[in-house]
C-alpha cells in the first residue's frame, strides 16, 4: 500500500530520530532527508487512509495559492482555519488582547481594514508563486519595481507545453530577499516537473515537514498540482516524488503517532477531475471528486506555532 512507507518513515522517526530543540519550543523528533514515491496512475491520489484528511481544506488552499493571494480572509470565509494561528499569535503578542481564534476570524471577515492589517501573512506561497517581484534600472544606479511580477506558473505551464524535455522545469516560493517579511518562510519550497512517454512527474522538495500534521495536506496538494498541470498540458499524471529535509514529529504528537501506527492503510481512493478548465487559474472547488475513500477517523493535534 502506498501509505505504508509513510506509517514506516513514522515508526523510524519516533523510534530512533535525533531529539532537538526546535523553533517552537515544542521539541521534535527528526532526520534529516526523506523520500517517498507515489503513483498517479490511474485516478491514484496520495491521501492519508489511517486518519481522514480533509482534502477540500487543502485544495480550497492550493486555490487560494494560485490567486496570489497572502491574506488568511479568503480562506477564512471558506471555513477554512489552518493559516489562522500565524496570524492570530501575531495580534495578541502585538495588542497583548486576549482574543479567541473565532472572535478574531468574526474580524477578519467583518473589518476590511483589520483584515488588511491582521490578516496578511506577508509575501507568501502564493505571491511568489505568481507575483515573483521583478526590477528594471531607473537610472543612477537605481531600481524600480515592475507593477506585475513573474507569473511562475505561467511559465512553468508555457514551459512543459512548448519544451517539455527540459530539465529546468522549476518554480520556488524561496525568494531570499523577501524571507523575513513572511510569516513562514515557504515549507515545500520547490517543486519539479518532469516529462516522459506522455506522463507528468513532480518532485516536491519540502525543507521541513511536520509529518504527523502538515505532510498529509503537503502530499495531497502536491498530487492536486501535478493533476491539475498534467490536465491543462494534455498529459497523463505519472509518478510524485517528496523529498523531505528536516523530517519531524513533535513531541506532543505522542498520541497520535501511537494511534495512527496502530492502524493499518487501507482502499485506494481515486480523484478525478470534471471539467477542464481553460487555464490552470480557472478551477474551482466543484471541479474536484473524491472516491472510494474510506479513512478511518480523524486523528487531531496540537499545532506548534
Ligand atoms: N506549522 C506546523 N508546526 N505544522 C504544520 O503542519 C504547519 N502547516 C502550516 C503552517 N504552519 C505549520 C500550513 N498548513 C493544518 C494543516 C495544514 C497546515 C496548517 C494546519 C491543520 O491544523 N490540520 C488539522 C486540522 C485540519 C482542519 O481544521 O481542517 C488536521 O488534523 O489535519
Ligand atoms: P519552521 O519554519 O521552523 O521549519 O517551522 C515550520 C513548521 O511547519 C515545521 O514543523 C514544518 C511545518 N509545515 C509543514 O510541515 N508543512 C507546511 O506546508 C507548512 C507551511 C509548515
Amino acid at each position: 500500500h502506498y501509505e505504508q512507507q509513510y506509517l514506516d518513515l513514522m515508526r523510524h522517526i519516533w523510534t530512533s530520530g535525533d531529539e532537538r530543540v526546535d523553533r517552537t519550543g515544542v521539541g521534535t523528533r527528526a532526520i534529516f532527508g526523506a523520500t517517498m514515491r507515489f503513483n498517479l496512475a490511474d485516478e491514484a491520489i496520495p491521501l492519508l487512509t489511517t486518519k481522514r484528511v480533509f482534502w477540500k481544506t487543502a485544495t480550497r488552499e492550493m486555490l487560494w495559492f494560485l490567486t496570489g493571494d497572502t491574506n488568511i480572509r479568503k480562506l477564512v470565509e471558506q471555513k477554512v482555519h489552518i493559516w489562522t494561528d500565524w496570524p492570530l499569535d501575531k495580534y495578541r503578542k502585538e495588542t497583548g488582547e486576549e482574543i479567541s481564534r473565532d472572535a478574531f476570524e468574526q474580524r477578519i471577515i467583518e473589518d476590511d481594514a483589520f483584515a488588511e492589517q491582521w490578516g496578511n501573512l506577508g509575501p507568501v506561497y502564493g505571491k511568489q508563486w505568481v507575483n515573483w517581484p521583478r526590477y528594471t534600472p531607473a537610472g543612477e544606479g537605481l531600481y524600480r519595481r515592475e507593477k506585475n511580477g513573474i507569473n511562475q506558473i505561467k511559465l512553468l505551464i508555457d514551459g512543459l507545453k512548448n519544451n517539455p524535455g527540459s530539465r529546468r522545469h522549476i518554480f520556488t516560493g524561496w525568494n531570499v530577499a523577501e524571507l523575513d517579511e513572511m510569516a513562514l518562510p515557504p515549507c515545500h519550497k520547490t517543486y519539479q516537473f518532469y516529462v516522459a512517454n506522455g506522463k507528468l512527474s513532480g518532485i516536491l522538495y519540502q525543507r521541513s515537514c511536520d509529518l504527523g500534521l502538515g505532510f498529509a495536506f503537503n502530499i495531497y496538494s502536491a498530487a492536486l498540482l501535478v493533476r491539475m498541470i498534467a490536465q491543462q498540458c494534455d498529459l497523463e499524471p505519472g509518478e510524485l516524488v517528496w523529498n523531505g529535509g528536516d523530517v519531524h514529529l513533535y513531541l506532543n504528537h505522542a498520541d497520535l503517532v501511537e494511534e495512527q501506527l496502530s492502524r493499518d492503510p487501507f482502499g485506494a481512493p481515486k480523484f478525478t477531475i470534471l471539467r477542464k478548465p481553460k487555464s490552470i487559474f480557472d478551477y474551482q472547488i466543484s471541479d474536484f471528486e473524491v472516491r472510494d475513500y474510506e479513512p478511518q477517523s480523524h486523528i487531531s493535534a496540537p499545532v506548534a506555532v
